[in-house]
């Protein structure tokens, strides 16, 4: 693996002489104060803006401005309001629609659910509704969709349609792959599909998001960002030349599902679950085992293919095998790429970006310090 790029190591962009912000912009006036006639960038959450490291878009949108670039805000934008109805009705429906406010981002929306999951966060896990919001002004229930990482997005695209998209946060990066959904009860498509979005950064999104943001500034489309580590892109182009396709149960061997065992069974129960060490158990588990291959093969040149969306739905031996894998292959020291093909969605294949899997955490030391790693990477 190569050592990644210095997180300052690039040319500020132009803008950087409007200086800093005392506030990122969140309404066309503030923008005018500011003296900046559009954004280079507009990030939408589901939080309220609070201009603190300890949110996603203040820290990312903190990050950016850093690098030079004009960075808006739509926090909690009301994804009720009036939709664009035909190209006729854009002047009309400019001003009433929030997701306008700001006007068309110059290089790419940024769209988190917040900092939280918005399932998460509106229900318990008995499904009954929280009667507050940690993450909105006075606590209020209510400032935000479910599932709202699609929601924006979706209103993202309705109001500029030609703006890259990039997705990101917990909601998304969970959401990656084909993925189980408690709240329906169900295996629900990566949310690559239900957005439409270009791009998705899963985990920390700091390394990603900066050299994003100045590949497009530099005038790379942003279809043709597919190399960038801790991303994720929906495609239904072929594999990239020089890759080698792995299948995933050469990896990890899908297996019987057994039943979890009971935390209150009696002293002999336990003895007799299947995870008991001391039973006679053991040998006929241990073909069951991870098998690792000890040949040595040039892991920054693989992919590993694992079962489709329609298999993991199908079998939850292949689910449990499928998340393994995503588990496996998390660790930004040593992490693949991986795809899986989505057939309900016109054969359109998610893959993690090709080559450079796993970010890397945005500073070792001070992410080893601050929080886990585990959530910076997964590939
Ligand atoms: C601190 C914390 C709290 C604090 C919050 C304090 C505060 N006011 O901020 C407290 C203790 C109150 C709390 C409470 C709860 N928490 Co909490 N909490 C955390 C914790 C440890 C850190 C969150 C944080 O500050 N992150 C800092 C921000 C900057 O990081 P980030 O959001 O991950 O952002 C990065 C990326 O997501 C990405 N990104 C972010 N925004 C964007 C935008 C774009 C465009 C892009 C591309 C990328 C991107 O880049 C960022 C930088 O790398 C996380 C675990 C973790 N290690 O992340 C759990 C976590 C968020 N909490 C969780 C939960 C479940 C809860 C509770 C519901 C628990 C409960 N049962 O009561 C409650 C919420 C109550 C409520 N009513 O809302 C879960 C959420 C699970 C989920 N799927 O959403 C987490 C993930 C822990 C876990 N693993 O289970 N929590």
């Amino acid at each position: 693996m190569t050592a990644p790029r210095g997180l300052f190591s690039y040319r500020p962009y132009w803008a950087q002489r409007f200086g800093i912000a005392p506030f990122l912009p969140t309404t066309r006036a503030e923008m005018d104060e500011l003296g900046w006639d559009g954004c280079d960038v507009i990030l939408v959450t589901g939080d309220a803006y609070i201009d603190h490291p300890s949110f996603g878009m203040a820290l990312i949108g903190r990050l950016l401005e850093a690098h030079g670039f004009r960075v808006g805000i739509l926090d909690q934008p009301d994804w009720r309001s009036p939709r664009r109805v035909s190209a006729d009705d854009d002047d009309r429906r400019a001003e009433g629609d929030p997701f306008r406010a700001l006007g068309r981002p110059a290089l790419f929306w940024g769209v988190t659910a917040g900092n939280m999951d918005s399932m998460v966060n509106r229900y318990t896990s008995d499904r009954r509704i929280r009667r507050d919001d940690a993450y909105s002004p006075d606590g209020a229930p209510g400032l935000r969709p479910d599932r709202a990482v699609t929601v924006y997005a979706r209103r993202c695209r309705e109001a500029f349609a030609d703006a890259p998209l990039v997705i990101g946060g917990i909601e998304a990066s969970l959401r990656r792959i084909a993925h189980y959904d408690y709240w329906s009860d169900e295996v629900r498509r990566s949310v690559l599909i239900d957005t439409g979005a270009d791009l998705l950064v899963y985990g920390n999104a700091e390394r990603a998001i900066v050299e994003i943001a100045h590949r497009l500034a530099a005038g790379a489309a942003i279809t043709d960002i597919r190399d960038v580590r801790g991303t994720a892109f929906a495609s239904t182009g072929a594999g990239r030349a020089g890759f080698v396709e792995i299948d995933s149960t050469a990896i990890d061997r899908p297996g019987r599902i057994e039943r979890p065992p009971d935390p209150y069974a009696m002293a002999e129960e336990r003895q007799a679950a299947p995870c008991s060490t001391g039973g006679a158990a053991a040998p006929e588990r241990a073909d069951r085992l991870v098998r690792l291959s000890p040949r040595r093969v040039d892991r920054a040149a693989q992919v590993i293919r694992m079962p489709s969306f329609e298999q993991v739905s199908a079998d939850p031996a292949l689910y449990a095998h499928a998340s393994r894998i995503l588990h496996l292959e998390s660790n930004p020291g040593n992490a693949r790429a991986l795809v899986q093909r989505h057939e309900r969605a016109g054969s359109r294949k998610i893959r993690g970006s090709r080559g450079d899997p796993g970010a890397e955490p945005p500073d070792v030391r001070s992410s080893r310090s601050v929080r886990s790693c585990v959530r910076s990477d997964p590939s």
